[in-house]
């Protein structure tokens, strides 16, 4: 899994590793959260705008349940064919953006991600400072035409918490986790991604 704050380059390197994979001979699917199966995709849409308001509690329950049918859907049926899932965010970013940022209970999370019932076997951390994150996002929007969506309007101390709960999970499970600097160019971030992986995966 690819995690991390806003613009860190999660999906672009996402894609990249997948097709580095399959060069490699290890079929792989790139996929996204919120997303990755048709219900979770609108599921996504209503939280990412931000004119509907929604509790963090609420927000949770639907992160969970776009994340059920993505994983009944889409990685379950991956992972049975052999395939391997390289996914843009999982259940790190509730337990980061509901839970460390938002307040909402720990064990109301871990008891959903029970209910989820798949953890990652890596989790690459992509992690840059909230200044450069803001950048790039700003940068893409622009490019797109596309408003600020519900996390991306949260302000800079909710996003320095999200930037520090990312590496706070990491240094609890260092084998499990890779923090990679993602404030170097696209080449070099994905090179560390690569050799990660090579590593930790074989
Ligand atoms: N969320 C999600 C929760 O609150 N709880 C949850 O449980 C889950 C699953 C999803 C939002 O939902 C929240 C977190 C998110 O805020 P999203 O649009 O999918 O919304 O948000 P992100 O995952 O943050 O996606 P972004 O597209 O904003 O960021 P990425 O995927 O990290 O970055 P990427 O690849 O799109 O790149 C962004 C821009 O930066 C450039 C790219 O070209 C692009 O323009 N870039 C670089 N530029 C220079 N150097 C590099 N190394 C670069 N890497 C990328």
């Amino acid at each position: 899994m690819l995690e991390g704050g806003e613009g860190a380059g999660k999906s672009t390197q996402a894609r990249r590793l997948a097709d580095w994979l399959a060069g490699r001979g290890t079929a792989a699917l790139a996929t996204r959260e919120p997303g990755g199966a048709p219900g979770a995709e609108r599921i996504r849409a209503l939280l990412l705008d931000p004119a509907e308001p929604l509790t963090p509690l609420a927000q949770t329950l639907l992160h969970v349940a776009a994340r059920v049918e993505h994983v009944a859907v889409t990685i379950r049926p991956a992972l049975a064919s052999g395939i391997w899932v390289v996914c843009d965010r999982f259940m790190d970013s509730t337990r980061v953006y509901q839970g460390v940022a938002q307040g909402v209970a720990p064990a109301a999370i871990e008891m959903l991600a029970g209910i989820v019932g798949i953890e990652p076997d890596l989790t690459l951390v992509l992690d840059l400072p909230v200044a450069v994150s803001r950048e790039r996002s700003a940068a893409r929007r622009a490019q797109l035409g596309e408003a600020a969506d519900r996390y991306e309007a949260m302000d800079d101390a909710t996003h320095a918490r999200i930037r520090d709960g990312f590496l706070a999970r990491a240094a609890a499970a260092p084998d499990r986790y890779a923090v990679i600097d993602a404030s170097a160019g696209l080449d070099a971030v994905f090179a560390e991604l690569c050799a990660a992986v090579a590593q930790r995966l074989g």
